[in-house]
């Protein structure tokens, strides 16, 4: 049973590379329509083999569509989202308008698959840094559940889309040729620099990234008392963002069990050797979809709590390989009428 296929934001990094995963995947493609604004309208994109004209997208663009990726940012998918759910069609959206919103599923296909089936029309992506996060912890939660997290994320310029990577490509290659450096996308220079600001600060200190981690977090892990403590920092990193978390749970996991469970959980790599010096590195996780897992180890300043350092590709399983394998689940469990 194949289905018709729409992405809004085909051109886009994360548009881009949900075509790759749709394809990597085998997904069940019937038609695929290619939406994008006017800026991008009229370009032609070659996927399995066909050219695909991108199309403007308008209020009439989702007639013959039954799963609507949506890779485009939040203003312009609160506008378009719920047209296209109120024709019928099933909205997987990655961007952070609706993620909330107690009758949207949030959703990490490794942790709450089965929260896809309360739908209503919209299906959100969470957040890229709570992906990883989640994906990484989510066997150790099930183990003994978790009920403080620290976190320090490192997060790659792709987390600002096409325009955040060609800015740090552009300030390396200005610097490397004595020129100065334009900054547009980023509060400051980012190359050679790290900027511990992404999205909007709040009256209470951290930033909007900051706390999508314990607000997207306790609604994934269904786990409200959850009490998240982040810190998000941008890094000259291109693809991966690397976190840091401690975590409290109920009861005490050892660092043997730890591995153990990470070892065969879902969507997870452990690389953890330190006589080998082997951890996770975001060169080594970029491109691929599996969250690497390493520098497990007890902390030692307090009880029933571990610390962790994991890697992830942002674009992928940060964002489009997330989306198509909610879009795979909406398939198998025949969501699509
Ligand atoms: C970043 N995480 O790295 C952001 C980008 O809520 O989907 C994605 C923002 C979001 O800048």
């Amino acid at each position: 049973n194949k289905v018709n296929v729409g992405i809004l934001g085909a051109t886009g990094a994360v548009g881009e590379e949900m075509l790759n995963v749709l394809a990597e995947r085998n997904f069940p493609v019937k038609n695929l329509k290619l939406l994008a604004s006017a800026k991008s309208a009229g370009k032609n994109i070659n996927w399995n083999g066909k050219d695909y004209t991108v199309e403007e997208v308008t209020e009439d663009s989702f007639e013959d569509i039954d799963i609507l990726l949506v890779a485009v940012g939040s203003g312009v998918s609160r506008k378009f989202s719920p047209i296209a759910a109120s024709k019928g069609v099933i909205v997987v959206d990655n961007s952070s308008a609706f993620r909330l919103n107690d009758d949207v599923p949030l959703v990490v296909p490794e942790v709450n698959p089965d929260d896809v089936l309360k739908h209503n029309g919209i299906i959100a992506n969470p957040n890229c840094s709570t992906i990883i996060a989640l994906t990484a912890i989510n066997e150790l939660n099930k183990y003994s559940k978790i009920k403080r997290m620290i976190v320090s994320t490192y997060q790659a310029v792709s987390g600002a889309g096409v325009k955040g990577l060609e800015e740090l490509e552009n300030q390396v290659a200005a610097l490397g040729a004595g020129k100065e450096v334009e900054i547009d996308t980023f509060q400051y220079q980012i190359a050679y620099n790290l900027i511990p600001h992404i999205g909007p600060f709040y009256d209470n200190g951290y930033s909007e990234e900051e706390m999508k981690m314990q607000n997207e977090g306790r609604k994934i892990l269904h786990s409200p008392e959850l009490n998240v403590n982040c810190t998000c920092v941008r890094v000259p990193v291109f693809r991966s963002h690397s976190e840091s978390i401690t975590l409290e749970t109920e009861s005490e996991i050892s660092v043997e069990k730890a591995m153990e469970l990470l070892k065969d959980a879902d969507g997870v790599k452990l690389v953890d050797d330190l006589e080998n010096n082997q951890y996770p590195m975001p060169l080594d996780s970029s491109d691929q979809d599996l969250i690497y897992v390493g520098r497990i180890r007890k902390d030692i300043s307090a009880e029933n709590s571990l610390v962790l350092w994991c890697c992830g590709d942002q674009v992928r399983k940060g964002a489009a390989t997330n989306a198509v394998q909610i879009a795979q689940l909406v398939v198998e469990k025949n969501l699509v009428k």
